[in-house]
Parts: structure tokens; C-alpha cells; sequence
């Protein structure tokens, strides 16, 4: 049984970083997944940042963990868009009923979740047609978060937040979701990811446990400002 406990007091960091106000935010213990290429990759503009004067604003994103483990086994990093990933949710949405629906992806991350050599991927993509978090889902409008890993030897699209609207939905308010932190939350030596969510009325705040993607959010929470 997973060390439940110690991922919820993760969250319960996390809540307390993300609903306090700035004046009583606590310390920053660990940062934001590094963006560092692997050598492999055509390095993208992106990460690559330009010199500054002075150094850019702090996340607003905090992450406060307790523990005795690294919350960072392994390298994780962003990486380029590419057709592959672009393809991966051209699937999905055509398996969703909404072809003709954008493809807009945010960010893909790469790391190996458990450290048995096989890199997985984790893509956050999101689109809505009247723009960021709407009144009411328009057509088309989705945010979804693919995980890319091994199932039964085959690499397979494991969705971990799949919201979608192929009709019109104007009486919910929609989220979208981003990857927000890629760490070992609980110290079981695997990595967890927290994805924030915005929406018309405050943030959502779920934490997945990338070994057991089919339980959906362990821990979730919803700030409202
Ligand atoms: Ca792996
Ligand atoms: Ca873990």
C-alpha cells in the first residue's frame, strides 16, 4: 500500500502555499521541474532563455514538501512540440468525437517515472474556443493531460484529466489544467505530478500517482479566491 499519508501531507503543503496570501506564503522548498534539454534534442527557443538584466519573477507556482527522501530522483524536462505528441492528441481527439477541434498543446515533459529505464511522457493540452477558462464550454473545448508509458509492452496513451465537450455546456465552468510540479510526493521513489487548474471561480489543485494512473487524483483540492 502507497504511503498515503505522506502524499496528502504534500498536499496539505501545497494548500497552503497556493490559497495563502502572498504576505504569509511559505518558503519555496522545491522548485518547478528543471527545463533542461537532453542532449538528444533540438533545444527549442524556449530553453533557451535570453540573457536579462535581472532575474526573472519566481514561479507562482509553490510546491512545500516535508521529508526525509529526494523529491527529485530523476532528471524530468520539457521538451519541444514534435508531430509524434502533436499526433497523440490529434488521436484522442478523434476518439473524442471532435476532429476538427485545434490542437493546442502546452507543455510535454519527459522523465522516467519509476527509474526502470523506460521514459515516459506526460503532454497537458487544452483548448477553448471563447478563450481561457470561460463561463461554459463551447464546442470542442477540452483539457486533457495524456500520459504516454508502457502498457502490456505497447506505448499507450494513459489520459489522467480527460474533459472534453464535444456540445455546447453552458452550465459548467470548465478548467484548464496545466502540469505544475513533477516530483516524488510521497517517497516511494516514483514521481507524482500536480496539475493546477483554472477556472471561472478559483484553481483546482489534483495530484496523480504516476504508478497507479487509473485511480484518477489522489489528493485534490479547489482554492476560490
Ligand atoms: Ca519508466
Ligand atoms: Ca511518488
Amino acid at each position: 500500500m502507497k504511503p498515503l499519508p505522506f502524499l496528502l501531507a504534500g498536499l496539505i503543503a501545497l494548500a497552503i502555499s497556493a490559497c495563502a496570501t502572498p504576505e504569509s506564503a511559505p518558503t519555496q522548498i522545491a522548485p518547478p521541474p528543471p527545463t533542461t534539454p537532453p542532449p538528444s534534442d533540438t533545444p527549442s527557443p524556449t530553453e533557451t532563455p535570453a540573457p536579462t538584466e535581472t532575474p526573472p519573477p519566481p514561479s507562482p507556482d509553490l510546491i512545500a514538501l516535508s521529508g526525509r527522501w529526494d523529491a527529485q530522483p530523476r532528471r524530468a524536462w520539457e521538451i519541444v512540440v514534435s508531430d509524434t505528441y502533436i499526433t497523440v492528441v490529434e488521436d484522442f481527439l478523434r476518439q473524442a468525437g471532435m476532429p476538427a477541434t485545434p490542437v493546442e498543446i502546452d507543455s510535454i515533459y519527459r522523465f522516467d517515472i519509476e527509474g526502470d529505464g523506460f521514459e515516459e511522457v506526460l503532454i497537458a493540452a487544452s483548448y477553448f474556443a471563447d478563450g481561457p477558462i470561460p463561463p461554459g464550454a463551447a464546442p470542442g473545448d477540452y483539457s486533457i493531460l495524456i500520459l504516454r508509458a508502457l502498457v502490456d509492452g505497447q506505448v499507450t496513451s494513459v489520459p489522467l484529466i480527460d474533459q472534453h465537450y464535444p456540445s455546447a455546456r453552458p452550465g459548467i465552468n470548465p478548467a484548464q489544467f496545466r502540469i505544475s510540479g513533477i516530483l516524488d510526493l510521497n517517497g516511494d521513489g516514483a514521481f507524482d505530478v500536480v496539475a493546477i487548474g483554472n477556472y471561472a471561480f478559483g484553481t483546482h489543485y489534483w495530484t496523480f500517482d504516476l504508478t497507479q494512473p487509473a485511480l484518477g487524483p489522489v489528493a485534490q483540492m479547489s482554492c476560490m479566491p
